[in-house]
């Protein structure tokens, strides 16, 4: 293990260790805390509104997330490792979203979120899945589409 490597190590178990303190027990559920408060911003809304109508459909917003995860996944290996997920310091922002939105997503909470079946590495099934979930959280009329009413509406009950 080459010494980054090992700093890197160390700091992904702090990181986990600190977000452990600060969210109670299974909170780190479907887009909560701070993931949730960037995502549910007018301006990712339109970044992920892709033919401009102010509505986001599911097929945008999976469309969308299959972009990040292409974007995140350097090594082409169709996950994402802890390396990627982080990324390196100073090139941490994805290319469409916010700043705020990518420094949110790029924590080991939320990797650890999405990783279902816990091994460490989050497959785009994974993270696709994940945020269908939040998409469907969204749709209260569960008509394959979220409005800016829906978008910015605060998420309660999960
Ligand atoms: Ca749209
Ligand atoms: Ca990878
Ligand atoms: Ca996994």
């Amino acid at each position: 293990m080459n010494t980054q490597l090992k700093k890197m190590t160390i700091i992904a178990s702090m990181m986990l260790t600190a977000a452990a303190f600060s969210a109670p027990a299974f909170s780190a559920d479907i887009g909560s805390g701070g993931y949730a408060r960037e995502l549910h911003k007018m301006e990712m809304m339109k970044m992920i509104d892709a033919n401009g109508d102010h509505m986001v459909s599911s097929e945008e917003f999976t469309k969308y997330y299959e972009t990040i995860f292409d974007e995140l996944d350097k090594d082409h290996d169709g996950s994402l490792d802890a390396k990627e997920w982080v990324g390196v310091k100073g090139e941490q922002k994805v290319s469409l979203a916010t700043g705020g939105y990518s420094r949110e997503l790029r924590t080991m909470k939320m990797m650890k979120a999405m990783d279902t079946d816990g091994d460490h590495l989050v497959t785009k099934d994974e993270f696709v899945k994940y945020h269908q979930a939040i998409f469907e959280a969204m749709d209260k009329k569960g008509n394959k589409q979220v409005n800016p009413q829906e978008w910015l509406a605060k998420q309660v009950g999960h």
